[in-house]
C-alpha cells in the first residue's frame, strides 16, 4: 500500500510501502535462515538450478559465492553445503530465469524504469543482450557486441587525453579480468581506477600499510579456533558475512571470549543458532558476545584509547603480566612516544565521549589484559568515519601492546566486502599504482605505464562534474547508487558523453547516464563460461588472502552474454588496435596465458596455474602474518602511532546518522523489504531513533519525517522515512544504505583513504511535508 504521494525522481525515488517493526532479535540463524534460504531459491522459479548450485558453492570444484569475501575451510567443509542464507540470495539474484531482453527496453522507457525502486529493478531479471541509449534517446535500444565496442573505442579516442575516461570496478571482478582490465587503463594511459574500495576497505589500507608492512589482515580462519579473545568492532557478521558466525561458535566453544563494539545490539552479536548443525536448528544454539559495548557513532577512538589507558594502569601494578615488553622492544618503534599521550586522558571523560559506562569499560579492558591471544575483526563501522584511517592504527597499536601480532590466534582481520575485492587489487587496479609495481609492467610488456595518481572515487565524481572526465566505463557495480551526494553525482554522470555498464541485473546507473549509454551484460560467477568448447574456472583471493578457483556450473540464461575477459580484451583491440603490444587475442581465449603472464608481474603467484588448481588453492605471501613487519619507514619494526581524540558536537536539534545494510540487501541490490534481524518488514524508509530523543522531539512510532543534511551550506532532503524506536545511544541515528545517499555531502570524507564518511552523517529531522 503506498501511503503517501509518490514524488518521482530519478536518483532517488521516495516511495512509502506498510511497514511493520517487531523489534531486535536476539540472536541469528537457525530455523528462519534455514527457510529463508531456501525459499529464496524457489521464489525466483529456480528451484532445480538454485539447489543443486547450492550445493555446489564454497565447494572444491564448484564456484566462489558471489555474496562476501569470508574464506572457506582448509579442512573439512560442511556436507550440508558451505552457503548461508544470504550466499542463497546472491545465488537466487543472478540464477533467476527471469530475463531483461530488447522487447522490455522498447517497451520500457528510460523514465519510466527510473520512477520503480532498486527492488522493482532487480526483480525484472538477467540483461540479456548488449543495450544502446543514443543521445536524446528515451529507450534502450540492442546493438552488435562490434558496434558496441566500436563506439567505445570512437569515444576513448576523441578525448584530449586519456585522463579523461574513468575505469571504475566493483569487486566481483575475477583475478583475471582484472588483471587485463587495469593493463588496458594504464596502456591506454590512465590510472584513472576509482573502485569500490574507495568505499569500503581504503581506510583498512591505509592504516595497515604504513604500521603492519601489508594493507591486509593477518589472521587464516583457523586462527579463530584456537584464540583467547575475538572482538568485533564496527561489523555486522550476523548479515553481512553469515560464515563468519560459524567462526566465531567454534573459538567460543573451544574457549574465546568475545567482545562486540557497536551502537546497535546486532542480533548476531548477540546470540546464534548455526543451522548449519542439527542443534542450531533446533535452537540450542547459544549467547555469543560474552561482553556487549553500546559505543556512540564514532565513539570507538574515546573506547580504544580508555583500554589503552587502562591496559597500561594494570601493567603499572603487575609488571609483566599485561603487556608483552618483550615483543614491544624487539618489534616495535615508538612506545614511548605513543604512552606520553596518556598523562592528558582521563577515564570518565574518555567513557563519556565514548558513550559506554567506564565500569564496562574497566571490565572490557580487563578481558583485553588476561588474555594474550586476541583477534581484532572490524567493518565499515570503523572505516566510513572520518578519523577511521587513526581508529585502525589504535587497534593496530593495542596489539602491538600485546604483541598479539604475527602469532597463531592473534592478529587483525579487516573483514572485506566483495566476494574478490581484495583480489582487485592484488591485480592493481588501484588508482594508486606503486612505482615498483609500474616498472614491472614496463618490464614484462615493454609500454611507459602512466605514473601519476588516477582518480578515486570521489575524486572522480568531482570530475565528471568539472567536466574534466567525459567516458565512464563500468567494470560492474552500482555507481550512482553505491556512491554519496545522489543529486550531485547523478549531475556528474549526465555530464559524461558516454557511460558504460558491465553488468548482470538491470540497476539505476543505467538509468541515470552520460549522453550516450552502454549496458554490456556479461556473465555471473555461478554461470558456466565457456571458451574454445570447454567449460572454464576463473580465479579469486578471499578476505584471508587464499587464491582459489571458481567454476560456474549453471546454463548461461542468453547465447549473447560474454565473459568479462573478453569485453576487455575486445574493448582493448578495438580501442588500441596496432597501437599495443599486448596479444590480447591470446588472452582473449586463454584463462591459462592470463594467469601465466599474472605470475610473471605480481610477487606471491608463482606456478599460478598449478597451484590454483590444487584441492584449496594458496596462500598469498603475508610478512606481517609470520611477524615480519617491513614498511618504508622503520624497516622491520611496526610503529606505534599516536592518534587524535575527535571532538564530535551536536548542534541541538541535529543527530548523527550511520547508513547500514538490511538483512535483505547486497549493497545496491534489495532482494526483499524485511530486515528480520532488527524486526523490521516491509518497508526500507526508516529511521531508528532512541526512544528519548522521540519523546523530546515528539515523535511517535511510526511518525512520517524528512531528513535533512546542510553540510557546505547545500540543502539535502531525503524525503518520507518512518522513525522506528530502536535500542541506540541517544542523539545517534541508523537509515539504510542507498536510501539516505543523497544525505551524503561528497566533501565528508575520510582522512588519508578519502572515502565517504557513510557512517557519520549529520542529520536535522522534521515532520513530512509534501513538497509545494
Ligand atoms: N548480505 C550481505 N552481505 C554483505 C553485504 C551486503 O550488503 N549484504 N555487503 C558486503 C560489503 S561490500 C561489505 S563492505 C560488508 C559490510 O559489512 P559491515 O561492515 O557489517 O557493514 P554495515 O552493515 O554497513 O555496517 C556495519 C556495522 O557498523 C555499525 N556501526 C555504525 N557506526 C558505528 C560506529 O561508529 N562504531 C561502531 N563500532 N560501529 C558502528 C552498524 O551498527 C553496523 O552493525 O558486507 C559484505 N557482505
Ligand atoms: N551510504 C552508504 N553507501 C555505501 C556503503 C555504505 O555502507 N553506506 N557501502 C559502500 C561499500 S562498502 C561498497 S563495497 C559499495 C558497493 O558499490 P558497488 O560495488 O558499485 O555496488 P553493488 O551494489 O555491489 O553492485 C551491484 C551491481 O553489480 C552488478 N554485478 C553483480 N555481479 C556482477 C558480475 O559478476 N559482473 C559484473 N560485471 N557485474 C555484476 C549487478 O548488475 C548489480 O546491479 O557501496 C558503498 N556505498
Ligand atoms: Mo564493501
Amino acid at each position: 500500500m503506498a501511503t503517501d504521494k509518490e514524488i518521482p525522481s530519478a536518483e532517488n525515488p521516495e516511495k512509502l510501502l506498510n511497514l511493520k517493526s517487531t523489534g531486535a532479535k536476539k540472536w541469528a540463524a537457525g530455523i528462519p535462515a534455514v527457510v529463508a534460504a531456501l525459499s529464496d531459491v524457489m521464489e525466483e522459479g529456480i528451484p532445480f538450478r538454485g539447489t543443486r548450485a547450492l550445493f555446489a558453492m564454497n565447494q572444491r570444484g564448484g564456484f566462489d559465492c558471489p555474496s562476501c569475501a569470508w574464506p572457506d575451510p582448509d579442512d573439512d567443509r560442511s556436507p550440508v553445503g558451505e552457503y548461508c542464507e544470504n550466499g542463497a540470495k546472491a545465488l537466487a539474484e543472478e540464477a533467476t530465469t527471469k530475463k531483461v531482453t530488447a522487447d522490455f527496453f522498447a517497451q520500457n522507457s528510460v523514465a519510466d524504469l527510473a520512477n520503480l525502486t532498486d527492488f522493482e529493478i532487480g526483480k525484472k531479471g538477467r540483461l540479456t543482450e548488449p543495450m544502446y541509449l543514443p543521445e536524446g534517446g528515451t529507450h534502450y535500444r540492442p546493438i552488435s557486441w562490434d558496434d558496441a565496442f566500436t563506439k567505445i573505442a570512437g569515444h576513448l579516442n576523441a578525448l584530449e587525453s586519456p585522463d579523461e575516461a574513468l575505469f571504475y570496478t566493483s569487486g566481483r571482478t575475477s583475478n583475471e579480468t582484472s588483471f587485463l582490465y587495469q593493463l588496458f587503463a594504464k596502456e591506454f594511459g590512465t590510472n584513472n581506477m576509482p573502485d569500490c574500495s574507495n568505499m569500503c576497505h581504503e581506510t583498512s589500507g591505509f592504516a595497515l600499510e604504513p604500521t603492519i608492512g601489508i594493507g591486509k589482515g593477518t589472521v587464516k580462519l583457523n586462527d579463530f579456533y584456537d584464540t583467547d579473545l575475538i572482538v568485533i568492532i564496527g561489523h555486522n557478521p550476523g548479515t553481512n558475512a553469515p560464515r563468519l558466525m560459524s567462526a566465531l561458535q567454534k573459538g567460543k566453544e573451544n574457549g574465546a571470549n568475545i567482545m562486540a563494539i557497536n551502537p546497535l545490539p546486532e542480533a548476531g552479536l548477540m546470540g546464534f543458532r548455526n543451522p548449519q548443525e542439527i542443534k542450531g536448528v533446533l535452537g540450542t544454539g547459544g549467547q555469543l558476545a560474552d561482553i556487549y559495548l553500546p559505543v556512540k557513532i564514532n565513539g570507538d577512538m574515546a573506547l580504544l584509547k580508555a583500554f589503552e589507558m587502562l591496559l597500561l594502569e594494570m601493567e603499572k601494578s603487575s609488571p609483566g603480566k599485561v603487556l608483552d615488553n618483550e615483543f614491544i622492544a624487539g618489534n616495535t618503534v615508538g612506545y614511548n612516544d605513543f604512552i606520553e599521550q596518556f598523562k592528558n586522558y582521563k577515564l570518565d571523560e574518555l567513557a563519556i565521549a565514548s558513550g559506554v559506562p567506564s565500569s564496562d569499560i574497566r571490565q572490557a579492558a580487563e578481558m583485553l589484559a588476561n588474555n594474550k591471544r586476541i583477534i581484532f575483526c572490524w567493518g565499515m563501522g570503523l572505516t566510513q568515519q572520518p578519523n577511521g584511517v587513526d581508529m585502525i592504527r589504535e587497534i593496530v597499536n593495542i596489539c602491538l601492546m600485546k604483541g598479539s601480532i604475527g602469532k597463531p590466534g592473534a592478529g587483525v582481520c579487516p573483514v572485506r566486502g566483495h566476494s574478490n575485492v581484495q583480489g582487485n587489487r592484488t591485480m592493481m587496479i588501484n588508482e594508486k599504482p606503486t612505482q615498483k609495481q609500474l616498472d614491472r609492467l614496463k618490464e614484462v610488456f615493454g609500454f611507459e605505464p602512466p605514473r601519476g595518481h588516477g582518480y578515486d572515487v570521489v575524486n572522480a565524481i568531482k570530475a565528471m562534474h568539472k567536466g574534466k572526465a567525459k567516458v565512464f566505463f563500468a567494470m560492474g557495480g552500482n555507481f550512482l547508487s553505491a556512491t554519496p551526494d545522489t543529486t550531485y553525482t547523478a549531475e556528474a554522470l549526465r555530464k559524461l558523453r558516454l557511460s558504460v555498464h558491465v553488468s548482470i541485473k538491470l540497476n539505476r546507473s543505467h538509468l541515470v547516464h552520460g549522453k550516450e549509454a552502454l549496458i554490456l551484460p556479461t556473465l555471473s560467477r555461478s554461470d558456466k563460461d565457456i571458451v574454445n568448447g570447454e567449460v572454464q574456472f576463473i580465479s579469486t583471493e578471499n578476505s584471508m588472502g587464499v587464491v582459489q578457483s571458481s567454476k560456474g556450473i549453471l546454463k548461461p540464461v542468453s547465447d549473447q552474454l560474454i565473459n568479462e575477459t573478453q569485453i576487455v580484451c575486445r574493448m582493448a583491440m578495438a580501442t588500441l588496435g596496432s597501437r599495443s603490444v599486448i596479444d590480447w587475442k591470446r588472452y582473449m581465449n586463454s584463462y591459462d596465458d592470463i594467469r601465466d603472464i599474472i605470475e610473471k608481474c605480481i610477487p606471491g603467484f608463482e606456478n599460478y596455474n598449478k597451484r590454483v588448481r590444487e584441492r584449496n588453492g594458496f596462500y598469498l605471501p603475508n610478512g606481517a602474518r609470520e611477524g615480519k613487519f617491513i614498511t618504508d619507514k622503520f624497516g622491520d619494526k611496526a610503529p606505534f602511532t599516536v592518534t587524535k581524540l575527535p571532538v564530535n558536537t551536536l548542534a541541538d536539534d541535529e543527530y548523527m546518522m550511520a547508513s547500514t545494510r538490511t538483512h535483505d540487501q547486497f549493497n545496491t541490490t534489495i532482494y526483499g523489504l524485511e530486515d528480520r534481524y532488527r524486526g523490521i518488514k516491509n518497508e526500507r524508509r526508516v529511521v531508528f531513533m532512541n526512544r528519548k530523543d522521540m519523546d523530546k522531539a515528539g515523535y511517535a512510532e511510526g511518525e512520517k519525517v524528512d531528513l535533512f543534511n546542510y553540510d557546505d551550506g547545500v540543502e539535502r532532503i531525503a524525503r518520507l522515512f518512518v522513525v522506528v524506536p530502536y535500542p541506540i545511544p541517544e542523539r545517534n541515528t541508523v537509515t539504510y544504505f542507498p536510501e539516505t545517499n543523497v544525505l551524503m555531502s561528497i566533501n565528508n570524507v575520510v582522512g588519508e583513504s578519502n572515502m565517504p564518511a557513510s557512517k557519520f552523517i549529520r542529520i536535522k529531522i522534521k515532520k513530512h511535508q509534501s513538497p509545494v
